[in-house]
């Protein structure tokens, strides 16, 4: 094989890696007190994208595996990415004392191998 389409080669590779790599979204819903879906499961390597609207409050993401803690205003609508870089069961909860029932306020994300 010649230099050249070795180069190629590994072009098309890094390009394949590069579409596989696409951002797995996952739409969250913050309410006194939940998170909808509860069960938020990805894979290792994905890049994980939390579109989170808190609808009856002010809430907050914490999830402290993945050094995340965002508030999330009462109305509004944030976005966090991270990537999921190890395997296992990780707790997320409320960061932001919503009422009689925060600290019951939490949910799990599962990343799968
Ligand atoms: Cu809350």
């Amino acid at each position: 094989m010649s230099a050249a389409s070795a180069r190629t080669v590994a072009q098309a590779a890094e390009d394949s890696r590069t579409s596989m790599r696409s951002v797995h979204e996952i739409q969250v819903t913050l309410r006194k007190y939940d998170f909808s879906p509860g069960s938020l499961r990805v894979r290792k390597g994905e890049r994980v994208k939390l579109v989170m609207a808190a609808t009856d409050h002010d809430h907050g993401f914490r999830l402290d595996d993945f050094n995340i803690n965002q508030k999330i205003p009462k109305g509004t609508t944030v976005v966090v990415e991270f990537t999921a870089d190890k395997v296992g069961t990780f707790q997320f909860r409320c960061s932001n004392v919503c009422g009689i029932g925060h600290r019951s306020m939490k949910g799990t994300l599962v990343v799968d191998e």
